[in-house]
C-alpha cells in the first residue's frame, strides 16, 4: 500500500521507527513503540554490561531541538536479547542496537545476536559521542576499518551501521569507501547526533546538561540540513546499500525529505522523545497526505528522486 517500505528485503507497513536511545531503554517503553503506529522499532544502544550513564542533568530540550550527554545508558545486552527473542516479529520488524566499548565487545554481543537464530537486524553504532575517553570510531577511518572487517568476520550475517555526520566531501569519500570494502554492511543509517555542540541558557549564563562541562550531541531542526547531506551522500555512494535516514524529523514534510534524499525508513529522535509514541500516527498522516497531493502511490516512487539544478 502506499507507505509500505522494504529494507533487506523485508516488508515494513511503513518508514518510520524511533531513533535508537529514544524511548527503549525499557521493555515496557519498546512495548508502546510495539504497539504504536511506527512501522518497526529498534532497542537502546546496549553494552556488555548495564550502565547507569552519564550525571543528570544530561538531555536538554531547546526551541530548535535537543542536546544530550547521556553517556550510553543501558541493562546491558542481554536485557535486550531477552526483548528480542519474546518480541512478535509478525507485527513488525526489531532492530537491535549495538554500542560496545571495544572491538571484542561488538564481537561478543553480535556472536550470541546470531546464535539466538532471531530474525532481529543489528545496527552496530559507530557514532556515540558522549562515553568520556571514547572517541566515535567512525571518525577514526582506520578503527572504522578493522572494527567492520572483524564484525564481518564473526557476524556472517548482513547489518547496518549508525554513523555521525561527515562535513567535508573528502570524509564523504573515505567512510564510504570503506563501508564498501563490506558487503555485510547492508544498509547505513545517517545521523546519529552532532557531537560536542553547546547549549548556552543566557538567563543563567551556565550550560543546560552536566557532563562534559555542556557539551552533547544536538538533534532536532539544527541537524536537519546536515543529516539530508550525509542521507544523500551515503545513497549516491552506496549503490549497493540501503540508507536510514535520522536527524530533524517532526513532521511528515521532513519525512518525504528524508525519502527524496534516498532514504528507505526514517527515524524519529528528538520529536519522539518530546511527545510520544502517538507521533507516530501523525507522521504517517501527514506523510500520506503530501504523497497524494504529489500523486505519489508508493515510497519506492519517489525515494532517492531528489533533483539537482
Ligand atoms: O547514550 C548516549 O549518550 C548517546 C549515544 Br550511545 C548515541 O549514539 N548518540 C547520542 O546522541 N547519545
Amino acid at each position: 500500500s502506499l507507505l509500505s517500505a522494504s529494507l533487506l528485503g523485508i516488508k515494513f507497513a511503513n518508514p518510520l521507527l524511533n531513533a535508537s536511545g529514544v524511548h527503549c531503554r525499557y521493555t515496557d517503553e519498546l512495548d508502546a513503540l510495539a504497539a504504536s503506529a511506527a512501522g518497526s522499532l529498534i532497542t537502546k544502544s546496549c553494552t556488555l554490561l548495564e550502565r547507569e550513564g552519564n550525571p543528570e542533568p544530561r538531555y536538554a530540550a531547546t526551541a530548535l531541538g535537543s542536546i544530550n550527554s547521556m553517556g550510553l545508558p543501558n541493562q546491558g545486552y542481554a536485557y535486550y536479547l531477552d526483548y528480542a527473542r519474546r518480541h512478535n516479529y509478525a507485527t513488525k520488524p526489531l532492530f537491535f542496537s549495538v554500542a560496545g566499548l571495544s572491538l571484542e565487545d561488538n564481537l561478543t554481543m553480535m556472536a550470541a545476536v546470531r546464535d539466538a537464530y532471531i530474525p532481529a537486524i543489528v545496527e552496530l553504532n559507530l557514532s556515540c559521542p558522549n562515553v568520556p575517553g571514547k572517541p566515535q570510531i567512525a571518525y577514526d577511518f582506520e578503527a572504522m576499518d578493522r572494527m567492520l572487517a572483524a564484525v564481518s568476520a564473526e557476524y556472517a550475517l548482513p547489518f547496518g551501521v549508525k554513523m555521525p555526520p561527515y562535513f567535508d566531501i573528502a570524509h564523504f569519500d573515505a567512510a564510504a569507501a570503506i563501508l564498501n570494502k563490506y558487503p555485510l554492511v547492508a544498509f547505513v543509517t545517517c545521523i546519529n547526533s552532532i557531537g560536542n555542540a553547546l547549549v548556552i541558557d543566557i538567563e543563567n549564563e551556565s550550560v543546560v546538561i552536566k557532563p562534559k562541562d555542556g557539551f552533547g550531541g544536538i538533534g532536532g531542526d539544527y541537524v536537519l540540513p546536515t543529516a539530508l547531506a550525509n542521507v544523500n551522500a551515503f545513497y549516491r555512494r552506496c549503490p549497493d546499500k540501503q540508507v536510514i535516514g535520522c536527524g530533524g524529523v517532526r513532521s511528515g514534510e521532513q519525512v518525504f525529505m528524508h525519502l527524496l534524499a534516498g532514504a528507505s525508513l526514517v527515524q524519529v529522535g528528538t520529536a519522539l522523545h518530546e511527545d510520544s509514541p502517538r507521533i507516530f500516527a501523525r507522521l504517517n498522516r501527514e506523510l500520506s497526505a503530501i504523497m497524494e497531493r504529489k500523486g505519489y502511490r508508493s515510497i519506492e516512487a519517489l525515494r532517492g528522486k531528489l533533483k539537482t539544478l
